[in-house]
Parts: C-alpha cells; sequence; structure tokens
C-alpha cells in the first residue's frame, strides 16, 4: 500500500455517533481500497482494556493504551479509527503528541446530550439519571470539547451517510 495511514480520532458523548459514522467511514476507505481499522470498545474494552472501568485515572489509561495501539496501525500503513469518548483534552493531546504532525485528525462528534439522551439506545442514560451508573460522561462525569478539531461533524442535524461525505472532502480523499 502507500503508506498513508493516519489515526482519525472521533471523539464524542454516548450515542452521539462515533461508532456508527466510524464503521461507515471505514466501509467506504475499504472499497476505496485503503487499509483501515477501526477500534472502539467492543474490540479494546472487551479485551486489551477489559482491566480499566471509568473513573478519571482509567479513562487515561484507557485511551493512552488506545493510542500506542493506534500508533502501531499507522506505522504498518493503515488507517486506524477510533471511536471512543475520549472526554478529557489532555488525554487526546498526549495522543496528538505521539504521531507526526498531520498524521492525528481529532474528529469531534457533535450531538447535544439532549439529543444523545433522548437517542439512548442502551438504556445507559436512564440508569446513570437513576444513579445505577457512576461517573457517567455528561451526567456525573465532564465532557471537555475539543477546542480545535481537524473536523467537526454535526450528527444531530445530518445523516450518517453525510457526515461519511463530509469526512471524505475534509480529508481530501479522492473518491475517483
Ligand atoms: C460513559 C460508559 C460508562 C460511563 C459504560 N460513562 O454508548 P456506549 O456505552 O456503547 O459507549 C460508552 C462506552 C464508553 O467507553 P469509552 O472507552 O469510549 O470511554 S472513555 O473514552 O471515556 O474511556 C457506554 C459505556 O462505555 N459506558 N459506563 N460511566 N460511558
Amino acid at each position: 500500500n502507500g503508506y498513508e495511514g493516519k489515526i482519525i480520532w472521533f471523539t464524542g458523548l454516548s450515542a452521539s455517533g462515533k461508532s456508527t459514522i466510524a464503521n461507515a467511514f471505514s466501509r467506504r476507505l475499504f472499497e476505496l481500497k485503503k487499509d483501515v481499522y477501526v477500534l472502539d470498545g467492543d474490540n479494546i474494552r472487551q479485551g486489551l482494556n477489559k482491566d480499566l472501568g471509568f473513573g478519571d485515572e482509567a479513562r487515561k489509561e484507557n485511551i493512552r493504551r488506545i493510542g500506542e495501539v493506534a500508533k502501531l496501525l499507522i506505522d504498518s500503513g493503515q488507517y486506524a479509527l477510533t471511536a471512543f469518548i475520549s472526554p478529557f483534552r489532555e488525554d487526546r493531546q498526549i495522543v496528538r503528541d505521539l504521531v507526526n504532525e498531520g498524521e492525528f485528525i481529532e474528529v469531534f462528534v457533535k450531538c447535544s446530550i439532549e439529543a444523545c439522551e433522548a437517542r439512548d439506545p442502551k438504556g445507559l442514560y436512564k440508569k446513570a439519571r437513576n444513579n445505577e451508573i457512576p461517573h457517567f460522561t455528561g451526567i456525573s462525569s465532564p465532557y471537555e470539547e475539543p477546542t480545535e478539531p481537524e473536523v467537526v461533524l454535526d450528527s444531530e442535524n445530518f445523516t450518517v451517510e453525510q457526515c461519511v461525505e463530509r469526512l471524505l472532502k475534509e480529508l481530501n480523499i479522492k473518491t475517483h
């Protein structure tokens, strides 16, 4: 391959659409013959990071390890798409500093807490409101919005397909 690997780092609230958009984007990149891999809760928090919970320190370590894995993927020439809340600015900056300039693309999946809570696909917001889940992002644990993300995707007002097309444009990926 052409060794054009990058980290595409999706950040946003639970139920904002990070995983859905990352997976749709990865299918599009695959069709365009790019080497791509998606890291998300399903393959990381169930495996490598299953020893980690959701306190501030655990989230920090979660993001640090994911950053190191994503860096290995770009070393192998892949697009590493990561879909984690990654609520702390400092932790996202640490990952940015791990790789070369231009190899870390921060994508803020922007969706209001009200809309995320209305979606509530797994019933987690409801549980968090009932104090059944401690430190829940947006309710009892902070989410620090990116101040200078490379891309902002408004997942509240645009479809997954529109967000994917927007990303291809923003990243200057040729589709022909
Ligand atoms: C936030 C939690 C929590 C708490 C479990 N706070 O919507 P989901 O279910 O599928 O995605 C959320 C996921 C968040 O894990 P991340 O690794 O992305 O978080 S972080 O980057 O902050 O480390 C949610 C579920 O795990 N979940 N408990 N307390 N989300």
